[in-house]
């Protein structure tokens, strides 16, 4: 089969705004069309056995998946970009790159969607997994066996907006010859490169800032290994999860305003930050853009910007006011998700995260009363009165 993913030259010079908008797309052939179409169709007519243009049944290749691939792979920098049905689908995929016996470190802070595939799927299929708090590279050394063929990180962390260093993670598992994925979803292409910084392999929950509008669940890996890239491919055709052409088209569309609306979502999420640091009824803040976060100088090296991500504790500890609080909000909308461009509020511990056993969650320093802000690109006085008026209420 040929190998269809490779990025166009031309794409490599780009600048980002240039490249979220043009990378992987071209005409329609056959009418000139702008926009890439939806090729909604199964199949593809041959003209005799075997004989067609490239493309044989739609789960193995769809020309909207084939340019939302190529486009997403110029954005992180990377060769070779593979579409999943969802962000867990991806994860999927990756995992099954191992076998029984094989060993995974993963960072303690993470989706609570992540560490379930791991334990509660790949764990009863023989992976083992070890689930370590990497803020320390030194910590990943102490975890590494012989048998550790893959490091697994998110950055910033989901809820608790941690970071890991992936240049001081590469550089141990280069040396070891392990293989690092960057969950880069929270973070997104235009603010932080994995592939730059040594990751071997990054993914993205597209359903988030990618898609970037609430109207679609997709997942993607990008990779510059070519082996790796054709495994994956092998498995997104083999197994199946792959996503429909119009939600390619969704995303395809929403990519070409990332680089605007990140810009907003940072600069209303700084805010934000700021806002619930001054007030009185606020105890703890985790933004990366405080100067006060632990890692704000890791931030600083490793990230563009900050991100659109804020979570919160509010002073007392009370799960019942932090209910009140999520329960107040008019312009803030309470769900799970992310990275749209409306506001939203999550409560973690009973909803993206309650499948991390609580006794677990609170070892990371999760508490059943943090509040994470997903903070959309409305007007940023409107979203700190919403604040504002939740918390006083
Ligand atoms: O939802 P899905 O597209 O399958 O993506 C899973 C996923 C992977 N990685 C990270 C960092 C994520 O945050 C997610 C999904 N997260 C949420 C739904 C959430 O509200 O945190």
């Amino acid at each position: 089969m040929k190998f269809r993913h490779v990025k166009s030259n031309s794409t490599n010079t780009m600048k980002f705004g240039t490249k979220a908008i043009h990378a992987g797309v071209h005409p329609d052939p056959t009418t000139g069309a702008i926009m890439t179409p939806i090729y909604q169709t199964s199949t593809y007519v041959q003209e005799s056995p075997g004989k067609h243009k490239g493309y044989e049944y739609a789960r193995t290749q769809n020309p909207t998946r084939d340019a939302l691939q190529a486009n997403l792979a110029a954005l992180e920098n990377g060769r070779f970009g593979i579409c999943y049905a969802s962000g867990l689908g991806a994860t999927d995929a990756i995992l099954k790159l191992f076998k029984p016996g094989d060993e995974i470190i993963a960072s303690s802070d993470l989706y609570g969607g992540t560490y379930r595939i791991m334990v509660r799927v790949f764990q009863e299929f023989g992976l083992k997994f070890k689930f370590v708090s990497l803020d320390d590279p030194a910590a990943l050394e102490a975890a590494i066996t012989a048998n550790t063929k893959m490091v697994w990180i998110e950055t910033p962390t989901n809820p608790l907006l941690r970071l890991v260093d992936i240049t001081a993670i590469a550089a141990i598992t280069q040396q070891k010859q392990i293989m690092l994925v960057v969950d880069n979803t929270f973070a997104s292409p235009y603010l932080q490169n994995p592939l730059d910084l040594g990751a071997d392999v990054v993914l993205h929950s597209v359903t988030k800032y990618l898609g970037g509008h609430s109207d679609t669940v997709m997942g993607a890996i990008i990779t510059n290994d070519e082996d790796t890239a054709k495994r994956l491919t092998f498995i997104q055709n083999a197994c199946g999860a792959v996503p429909g052409p119009q939600d390619c088209f969704l995303v395809l569309r929403g990519v070409k305003t990332l680089h605007i609306r990140m810009q907003r979502h940072c600069e209303n999420a700084l805010k934000v930050a700021r806002f619930l640091a001054d007030h009185p009824k606020v105890s703890q803040v985790n933004y990366p853009g405080l100067e006060t976060h632990p890692q704000h100088e890791l931030a600083k090296r490793q990230m563009r910007d900050f991100g659109g991500m804020v979570s919160f504790e509010l002073l007392g500890d009370s799960l019942p006011e932090a209910i009140k609080v999520m329960e107040n909000f008019n312009v803030f909308s309470l769900g799970e998700s992310l990275g749209g461009v409306e506001s939203l509020c999550t409560h973690p511990a009973s909803m993206t995260h309650a499948s991390i056993p609580k006794e677990d969650r609170e070892k990371n320093g999760l508490k059943d009363t943090l509040i994470r802000l997903s903070v959309g690109i409305e007007d940023v006085d409107d979203l700190i009165e919403d604040l504002r008026q939740a918390i006083e209420a």
